[in-house]
């Protein structure tokens, strides 16, 4: 698709590799624009119901370029961040489909946030994870102040963020960074076969209970009660809820269809 990122789809599911390994998968900017183009493509493709990020080679992502950010004619970094991380950061957050992160080497600056804002992060034995940025004099971005405290609670976060040391993969697994680790060469194996799994699943529901759970951090519980209460009605409205009850009747795996 574009000289550093590559997307294979297979099926239902669709596969999206940062494709730069001898710069362990840098994000420059010709990389950004496609990653969010792709993403917002694949949000509105309705054959597609999972998707899978991971890195080519030996690293999943070392997040931004640091040759490219040292190009005179470089933006600033909240322009950079504001128009070219934040809105992948959204397409990956907003897109009905379950996103995968396979988290198949190191993850560092940016690149550990793209892993943290996907659904589900499986990882393989030789996964690391490196909150870079204190160590070049810039804050966590692209959502990792945002997720991490959520996902592995506030005081570790701060280790993390302030410290700066490396989570490796059995680490990352104890303190429910990733639900997985896996030896590297069953990484992808894995995470396509959970891909499939999901892929199977009713999309609306999906989508929907995707929803859920982002707004969860920000409500309280009557709220979450009655959001829960309101997308069980668009649900319960779906082709996919009839043919769910029908197929549990019949005593048969459902075949949904996403309406
Ligand atoms: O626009 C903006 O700047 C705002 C947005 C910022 C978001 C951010 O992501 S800021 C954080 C940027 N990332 C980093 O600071 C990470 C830098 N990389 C590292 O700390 C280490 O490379 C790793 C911990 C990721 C891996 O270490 P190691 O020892 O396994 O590999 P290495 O030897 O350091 O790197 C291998 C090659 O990849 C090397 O190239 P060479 O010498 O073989 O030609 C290295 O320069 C290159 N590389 C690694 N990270 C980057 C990179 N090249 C460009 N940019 C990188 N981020």
């Amino acid at each position: 698709m574009t000289d550093g990122l590559r997307l294979d789809i297979d099926g239902a599911v669709a596969t999206l590799t940062l494709d730069r390994a001898a710069a362990l998968n840098a994000l420059t900017v010709p990389v950004k624009v496609a990653l969010r183009e792709a993403l917002e493509s694949l949000a509105s493709d309705r054959d597609v119901r999972a998707v899978i990020l991971t890195g080519a080679g030996r690293a999943f992502c070392a997040g931004q370029d640091l040759a490219e950010r040292e190009q005179p004619d470089a933006p600033p970094l909240d322009v950079e961040v504001r128009e070219r991380y934040n809105p992948i950061i959204r397409a990956i957050r907003s897109m009905g489909q379950p996103v995968i992160a396979a988290v198949n080497g190191v993850a560092a600056g940016a690149g550990a946030s793209l892993a943290l804002a996907c659904d589900l992060r499986i990882a393989s034995e030789d996964a690391r994870f490196v909150l870079a940025f204190g160590r070049i004099g810039l804050v966590p971005d692209s959502g990792a102040t945002w997720f991490l405290p959520r996902i592995i609670g506030l005081a570790r976060a701060a280790e993390l963020a302030l410290v700066g040391d490396q989570v490796d993969a059995a680490e990352a697994l104890r303190i429910g960074l990733v639900s997985k680790v896996v030896p590297g060469d069953q990484l992808m194996l894995d995470a396509r076969s959970l891909a499939v799994r999901l892929a199977a699943g009713a999309p609306l529901a999906m989508a929907l209970t995707k929803e859920a759970l982002q707004r969860s951090p920000t409500i309280d519980l009557d709220e979450a009660l009655e959001g829960e209460a309101k997308l069980q009605g668009i649900a319960g409205l779906s082709a996919d809820h009839a043919e769910g009850l029908s197929a549990f009747r019949e005593k048969r795996p459902p075949r949904f269809t996403g309406s």
